[in-house]
This record gives C-alpha cells, sequence and structure tokens, in this order.
C-alpha cells in the first residue's frame, strides 16, 4: 500500500457507509467511518472490524460478524475497507467497471430472492443471463426476511409427521387475503410449493425446521434447523448457485428503461455506477425489483392511514419499474393493498418475526392483559395493536420459547430484550402492573394446558407452551410497513399483462413487484414462497421463450 490517506465506500444496512484509512510503511495506522446511518446496536460491530483493521498490512482475513445481528453493517464496513485497500495499492476496484453496450439471453432487474431464483432457474436452461441491482450489494429485503417459506405436501412436513394439504393451504391463502387474491395465481403458487422446496434442498438450502404463522392452519413455515432467520441463509444458497450456473451479477448498475422492438420488451436501459448509460439486448426480461415499501409518499398516496408508520424495508423498496411497465403496455393492480407487521420493535425498527408468536408467545397491552389472538392473520393483529395505548403492545415470552427458535439469540445479541426471573420483575423492569402481568400469565397457562383459549380463540396448535420457564422476556413492539401487496399484473406464468389480458411479449415479473397473489393480506411466509415459487417459474418460461 501507498502511503497517504485513502477512502472507500460500502453498503451497510442503513445505506453506504465512508471509511478513511491511513497507511504509514504499508502499515493502516488509522480507520476511521466518516459517514454512516447504521443503527445504534450496529455501532459496536461497526467500530471493532475497524479497530481490527489497525496495525494490519491487508484485511481480506479478518473474521467477519463483529456482532451477530449485525451482520450487514459489519459485511459494508469490510467492503468499505477493502475498497480504501485497494486504492492504497493503486488497484482498479471491481465496481468501478465501467459497461458498454452489450447482450445476452436473459436480464433480470433485481437480485434480490426472485431474481435470483429466476436467473439460476434460466442459467440451468442454458441461457446467459445479467442480473442488474441499482444498490451495492445484492438481496434487496430477502436479506432481512425471517420467518420462512410456506409450502404444503412436502418432503419435509411428510419427514417430521405434519399432515397439510395443498387444498387446506389454498384456503388459508384465500382467507387470509379476504379473497381478492387471484384464485388462479394462489393455485398456482400452492401446487408449485413442494418441488420447489425440493428444488431449494438441492441447491443446498436448509429447510429442515417447520413452523407456523398467523393464519396458517397448521405447521407450513420451512426454515432452517432451530429456526434461524431465512432471508440470509436463502441468498448465500442463491448466490452461490447463481456463482456455479455463471449468471452475471452486476451491482451499482442502475435499469433506467426497457427496450422496445413494436413487438415487445427486447432490453434495458441501464446506468452505470458512474450514471453513463449504456444498454443490453435480451430476447426475454424478468422485473425483480421488489415492492415500495420503502417509498413512504407512494405508501400514504394509497394508503394515508400509515402515515407517520416506520418501514421495515430497505431503502431500495422504491417501485421504480412500475413507470417503465406500464410504458410497456403492462398493467398494476391492488397498488392499494399495503402490508403493516405487527411486531416491529418500537426503538431501531427491528423486525420482530411472527415466529415468536408461532412459538408461544403473546402480547399484552399497558394494563399487562391480552387484547388479540395473536396468531389471527397480520391485518388483525396489527390493527389491534393500533388501538391500544400509544398504539403499541408487550410481546411476552419464557426461555422455553427462547430456546426453541434461533431468531431470538440476534434480537438478543442487539440488545432488544428485556428479561427478569419472575413475571412480576419482569413486569417492573418494562413498567407494567405485576399482578395484572402475572394473573394475565397464569390464565394462559392454565388454558393452554387445556387446549382451549377461551379468551380470543388462539388455536391449540399455536399454543406451543404455558410460559412458564424462567427467565421471562420482553420487547416493546408496534406495526411497521412491511410488504406492498400489490404492484405488476402477471399471469401463472409470470408474464406480464395488459389491462385486455394479453401478454407483453419478452417481459416477465416475479415476487413483491407482483399484485394478485396475496389479496388484501399477506399471510406470513408466503412472501418468501413467493419469491422463490414465481421466480424459478418465471426463469423457467423466459429461458422456454415460452
Ligand atoms: O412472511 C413474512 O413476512 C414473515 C414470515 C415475516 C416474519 O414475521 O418473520
Amino acid at each position: 500500500m501507498r502511503d497517504g490517506i485513502w477512502e472507500g465506500t460500502g453498503e451497510g444496512r442503513g445505506g453506504t457507509i465512508l471509511v478513511r484509512i491511513t497507511v504509514e510503511s504499508n502499515i493502516i495506522t488509522d480507520a476511521k467511518a466518516m459517514s454512516q446511518s447504521e443503527s445504534s446496536f450496529a455501532q459496536e460491530s461497526l467500530n471493532a472490524v475497524l479497530a481490527k483493521a489497525i496495525g494490519r498490512k491487508d484485511y481480506m482475513s479478518v473474521e467477519l460478524d463483529g456482532v451477530s445481528g449485525a451482520t450487514l453493517t459489519s459485511t459494508g464496513v469490510i467492503d468499505a475497507l477493502n475498497m480504501a485497500i485497494a486504492v492504497a495499492k493503486g488497484e482498479k476496484k471491481a465496481e468501478e467497471k465501467i459497461y458498454s453496450d452489450g447482450k445476452c439471453d436473459i436480464v433480470v432487474v433485481g437480485a434480490g430472492g426472485a431474481g435470483l431464483c429466476a436467473a439460476v432457474e434460466a442459467a440451468a436452461q442454458g441461457r446467459t443471463v445479467i442480473v442488474l441491482e441499482k444498490q451495492g450489494i445484492i438481496g434487496g429485503n430477502t436479506n432481512y426476511s425471517t420467518g420462512g417459506i410456506n409450502a404444503a405436501e412436502t418432503s419435509v412436513q411428510q419427514e417430521l409427521g405434519i399432515i397439510d394439504s395443498k387444498d387446506l393451504f389454498y384456503d388459508d391463502t384465500m382467507k387470509g387475503g379476504h379473497y381478492l387474491n387471484d384464485p388462479v395465481l394462489v393455485r398456482s403458487f400452492v401446487d408449485n410449493g413442494p418441488q420447489t422446496i425440493d428444488w431449494l434442498k438441492a441447491l443446498g438450502a436448509d429447510l429442515s425446521d417447520v413452523g407456523i404463522m398467523g393464519g396458517s392452519s397448521v405447521r407450513r413455515t420451512h426454515r432452517p434447523n432451530g429456526g434461524t432467520a431465512i432471508g440470509p441463509h436463502l441468498m448465500k444458497v442463491l448466490k452461490e448457485a447463481s456463482a456455479s450456473e455463471k449468471v452475471e451479477i452486476r451491482t451499482g448498475n442502475k435499469v433506467s428503461g426497457l427496450l422496445m422492438d413494436g413487438v415487445g420488451v427486447c432490453g434495458v436501459k441501464v446506468e452505470n455506477h458512474n450514471g453513463s448509460p449504456y444498454q443490453i439486448s435480451a430476447s426475454a426480461v424478468i422485473i425483480a425489483t421488489g415492492g415500495f415499501g420503502a417509498n413512504i409518499g407512494m405508501v400514504t398516496k394509497y394508503c394515508p392511514e400509515f402515515e407517520g408508520l416506520a418501514t421495515l424495508n430497505h431503502k431500495g423498496a422504491t417501485g421504480d419499474a412500475f413507470k417503465w411497465v406500464e410504458e410497456a403496455g403492462g398493467s398494476l393492480i391492488h397498488l392499494d393493498q399495503i402490508q403493516i407487521h405487527p411486531t416491529s420493535e418500537c426503538v431501531n425498527h427491528i423486525l420482530i418475526t411472527e415466529a415468536v408468536r408461532g412459538n408461544g408467545a403473546i402480547l399484552v397491552n399497558a394494563q399487562g392483559q391480552r387484547f388479540v389472538n395473536e396468531m389471527d392473520t397480520r391485518d388483525v393483529v396489527a390493527g389491534a395493536i393500533l388501538r391500544q395505548k400509544d398504539g403499541m403492545a408487550y410481546l411476552i415470552f419464557d426461555e422455553q420459547v427462547r430456546k426453541s427458535l434461533a431468531s431470538i439469540e440476534t434480537y438478543a445479541n442487539q440488545g432488544v430484550l428485556k428479561s427478569a426471573d419472575s413475571v412480576e420483575k419482569l413486569a417492573g423492569i418494562v413498567g407494567l402492573d405485576p399482578a395484572s402481568l402475572k394473573s394475565t400469565m397464569d390464565r394462559y397457562a392454565r388454558m393452554q394446558r387445556q387446549g382451549k383459549d377461551e379468551d380470543f380463540g388462539r388455536s391449540a396448535s399455536s399454543m406451543a407452551v404455558p410460559l412458564t420457564s424462567s427467565p421471562y422476556y420482553s420487547v416493546g413492539v408496534t406495526p411497521a410497513i412491511h410488504h406492498t401487496m400489490g404492484g405488476i399484473k402477471v399471469d401463472k406464468d409470470m408474464h406480464v399483462i395488459r389491462s385486455d389480458g394479453s401478454a407483453v411479449k419478452g417481459l416477465y415479473a416475479a415476487g413483491e413487484v407482483t399484485g394478485g397473489l396475496h389479496g388484501a393480506n399477506r399471510l406470513g411466509g408466503n412472501g418468501v414462497g413467493d419469491i422463490v415459487v414465481n421466480g424459478k417459474i418465471a426463469g423457467r418460461n423466459a429461458a422456454a421463450g415460452k
């Protein structure tokens, strides 16, 4: 490395992290974050990574995770350090590559879960595939998804002795969506679930643990062993599969529109990371850009009642693709169907997975009392929380629940759990009336043992434990913008559809950018289910030119 002060950038959870290093006699003598917007719990991880760099000649082999639960921050700061080192060495960094006009068989726009499923499947059919991602990192909202993948009649359920049926899954999804769902999309989604689970397993995914989410009649949410978060695991599997299928992924390359040839779509207009334009011609384009949950202007245009709510979405979820799709003749549906997730942690707005309730937790209000069937659908539970004092509630669980779900360790590392060795002490710490919380917990334990929730009708199968194992835990939660259920109108083959029902030639879409599957309320676990099932379908059909 050359002596001097050098800078590099990386993408953390909160956006770009700018790092400056000082190099003297080939040693990093100082490393600082000059600008960053990571959350307060991630600062420890960020500082730990920077501290490890000082005194070193290079950084490539440093352990990744500063603090478990701040992986995106750690990755972002390490990328920034590596870039600064590359600059110090006089090397050109990969992201600086400037692309010019080119062609391939299939262009995929968006490198989240849906985009990479589509890309891997299309490449496996022998097609050349380029994935364009406007963010500096891949993954989109999939990086944050925790719960799992819903599917019925799967090999995993069979091994675990879980009795389920595609028809029951279809009924749950339609009922959960208040029958606004497109029944053809729901039927295809349900029918293609089991083979998609097997496909992911064959790619190396661990889906061996099956939990339950609100609105589901049985356990059908597939996730890694011990209940760790699905999203980061899925992205790792898909990244490796993309590499082995020779899919080219260009991060920091933003699509600005579609190319049309009079018959249909024949490519995309792109901006290099420095803003210079180029074009890629292709026989098919798959839009997998995700939803618009980070575009607060757009969210409140369709749902003014959500003004003031936080969002759980990554900052790139802005709905850019709708404009290009409409220009190409495609139509949009259900844009006013936006889901708020009931349990976003009140201060840092961390998604507290529904699986915590699925594995047994209850919700209480400021009076220390339950007020809803915690396993009802998200619209019902979120609405009930918003009607409580300060629009918030306390998620309460015990050591047995904590042990049953690895995601809870992440929340512990993030410092958002309050705990005590008795219910009364927990109430004191949280600011609830001890006698009231104790009476709620005692009553719940009795009803759990009897297998009947006399107060709110929670199903026995989702009352996993009596919540009597010390220590006890609490997290303050409030609803936040989670998923945009409307979007591009597609048919079951993931063709983009005009308002007259015909397909736009050469144009496909998959994942949260599409609308119709979830109707008026998406069931937990159907979001990741959608991206894997329909991402794969889009990739296969685009590859076949069907
Ligand atoms: O599908 C989801 O959005 C989901 C399961 C989220 C979660 O609570 O983990």
